[in-house]
């Protein structure tokens, strides 16, 4: 008889953009957790967000718990305890969806959950909620969609998941966390690297310079692992955005942020024309997602 292990946690995507997978593999070493890092390539493919979806229909059998984690996804707090804590008070009250809310950016941005984490029940409604991600009608979820009631409509998986909570009768089986206790953002951060559980780096332009920056912030290398911990794991390269290769990355993005501002009075317009531009043209505009 095989056994399913209790909890793995899994990252990746179509490509290994950054070094999370050093961060995430240590902090489930050191809570006893299964980890791996996957590609999500598959013949199924229509969107960006259809990388972590196949991901996690894959890899689901797999675990009793399975817990999803962007590849922009850090965890801060390496002593907390919070996925083996979330998991136990899950299986307490009968739920098998934790996720936590989109908390407000400094755009004005918000949603009412952020897929970027996610500990999914190996269990009929875990499962059928991914299937209902995974498989929605996106331009029905996009009529449904009241923003005022939903928040931000991403155009993707985090949409699918909320029609799928909101209409499948699954409200009572999913439990909604606060930002700091399972994917929080940066300005949340204003002490230490505890003041949060996760950082997920959402909204940046150039997302491993972002991290660096963060990094800095608190004293920390680019892996946002503490050092004791780099060691004991033998985490030979480190914080390796570095030299004339990080300072032409701080003027890049520092000079599309100064074009980004001067231009936000007039943001509405230029959208609008860019609407009208061939996708082709428009994906190579600085207008953020
Ligand atoms: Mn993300």
């Amino acid at each position: 008889m095989t056994t399913v292990p209790r909890i793995g946690i899994v990252s990746g995507g179509d490509e290994i953009r950054l070094r999370f997978y050093v961060n995430h593999a240590i902090y489930a070493r050191e809570h006893g957790l299964d980890y791996r890092v996957e590609t999500g390539i598959d013949p199924h493919i229509a969107t960006k967000f259809d990388y972590k979806v196949s991901i996690i229909r894959r890899l689901l059998p797999h675990y009793e718990w399975l817990v999803w984690m962007d590849d922009d996804a850090y965890f801060t707090d390496f002593e907390a305890s919070n996925i083996t804590d979330l998991v136990a008070a899950a299986e307490k009250d009968g739920q098998d969806l934790v996720i936590a809310e989109g908390p407000l950016e400094p755009n004005g941005f918000w949603s009412r959950i952020n897929t970027g984490v996610m500990l999914i029940h190996n269990s009929g409604v875990g499962r059928a909620l991914v299937e209902a991600m995974a498989t929605a009608d996106l331009a029905t979820v996009r009529a449904w969609w009241d923003e005022d009631r939903d928040g931000l409509f991403t155009n993707g998986d985090q949409d699918q998941m909320w029609w799928a909570i909101r209409t499948g009768g699954h409200e009572d089986l999913v439990r909604i966390v606060g930002h700091h206790e399972l994917n929080s953002r940066g300005h949340y951060y204003e002490h230490n690297l505890s003041d949060a559980f996760v950082m997920h780096f959402t909204g940046y332009p150039d997302k491993e310079l972002g991290v660096a920056r963060f990094a800095d912030r608190f004293g920390v290398g680019q892996e946002l692992v503490p050092e004791a911990l780099l060691d004991k794991y033998h985490v030979r390269t480190r914080s390796p955005l570095a030299g004339a290769a990080r300072r032409r990355r701080e003027i890049r993005t520092d000079a599309m942020s100064a074009v980004k501002y001067r231009l936000r009075p007039h943001k509405e317009r230029i959208l609008a024309v860019a609407d009208r531009l061939p996708a082709g043209v428009r994906s190579r505009l600085p207008l953020g997602a």
